[in-house]
């Protein structure tokens, strides 16, 4: 049965509703940042552009650095984008559009995010660099999907034991990277660890401007959480819902974070475009390595 043009909504044009994208315009290998304006901030680095695009949030370029085909994608701030941006890439690659059938032969995506984040730790100081060798979704996110082929129960049920995590919550729910795109990204320069995913900024980050909070030990009770020598490294907004997207649908997925805030002594990068800017032609060179 084809799907329906109000599950898979096209434009005019023929490109998905709101990447504005069709196939041919985007490389395999994908770079996610949060920030529309890190897109330009990247590909300034690229030896040629063949196409840009953007549409809300949603900014894609697409060209060659040091040879290699790369998109650069900004997914805005959120999972809930994650949510849009990985079925919509996965729709231009998977499914044939004008049958609006899923694809026979499917392909799998390499997917980097060069994210910011805030340590959790205090020996990852702000000005480093961390990558997720795990997502934990604290956001919900994943649970609207059947999960139980890429959670992680084992560790899952540990994290909620020692956090107390209260049942009106979403349940976390802990998914891994591709440990290939991860070895291509490490150096003596890299942190790696856990990376909470939250659904929002404050509070559910544990930030108190004018609101009490469910639970005002949680980060704490976060940074102190230890299972197998795995500890949780940073807080952000993307990782958890990429790499569970990904896992379902067959793409490759890390993070990369640059640290720009350290949560545990309170404080916040001097010049946090530096360190960001540095991320960016780290990350261009391993992927093309
Ligand atoms: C919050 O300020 C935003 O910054 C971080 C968070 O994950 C969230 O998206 O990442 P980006 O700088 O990639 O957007």
């Amino acid at each position: 049965m084809p799907i329906k043009p109000s599950e898979l909504i096209l434009n005019p044009d023929g490109s998905i509703y709101h990447l504005n994208l069709r196939e041919e315009h985007i490389a395999k290998n994908i770079i996610f940042v949060g920030d529309q304006d890190r897109v330009d901030k990247i590909t300034k680095h690229f030896d040629s552009i063949e196409f840009t695009t953007q549409k809300r949030e949603f900014k894609t370029t697409t060209g060659r650095y040091k040879n290699q085909r790369i998109s650069v994608i900004s997914t805005g701030i959120g999972p809930d984008n994650i949510d849009i941006v990985l079925n919509e890439l996965d729709a231009l690659v998977n499914i044939d559009l004008e049958t609006r059938q899923p694809k026979e032969k499917l392909t799998s995506l390499n997917i980097v995010r060069i994210g910011t984040s805030g340590s959790l730790q205090v020996d990852i100081p702000v000005d480093s660099f961390v990558i997720s060798s795990h997502g934990l979704d604290l956001n919900g996110l994943l649970h609207s999907y059947q999960i139980d082929t890429i959670s992680n129960p084992e560790i899952e049920n540990a994290f909620v034991a020692h956090t107390n995590w209260s049942a009106k919550k979403a349940y976390p729910i802990i998914i891994s990277n591709s440990k290939e795109l991860e070895s291509k990204l490490t150096s003596d320069k890299t942190f790696t660890g856990i990376t909470a995913t939250a659904g929002g900024f404050y509070g559910p980050q544990g930030r108190i401007l004018r609101l009490a909070l469910q639970d005002n030990d949680l980060n704490h009770k976060i940074d102190s959480f230890n299972f197998k020598n795995n500890r949780i490294t940073n807080l952000e907004m993307e990782t958890s819902a990429i790499y569970g997207l990904s896992k379902l649908l067959g793409h490759k997925a890390c993070s990369i974070n640059a640290i720009i805030a350290n949560r545990a002594n309170g404080t916040f990068s001097k010049n946090p475009g530096n360190v960001v800017a540095d991320l960016i032609t780290y990350t261009l060179d391993k992927i093309v390595a």
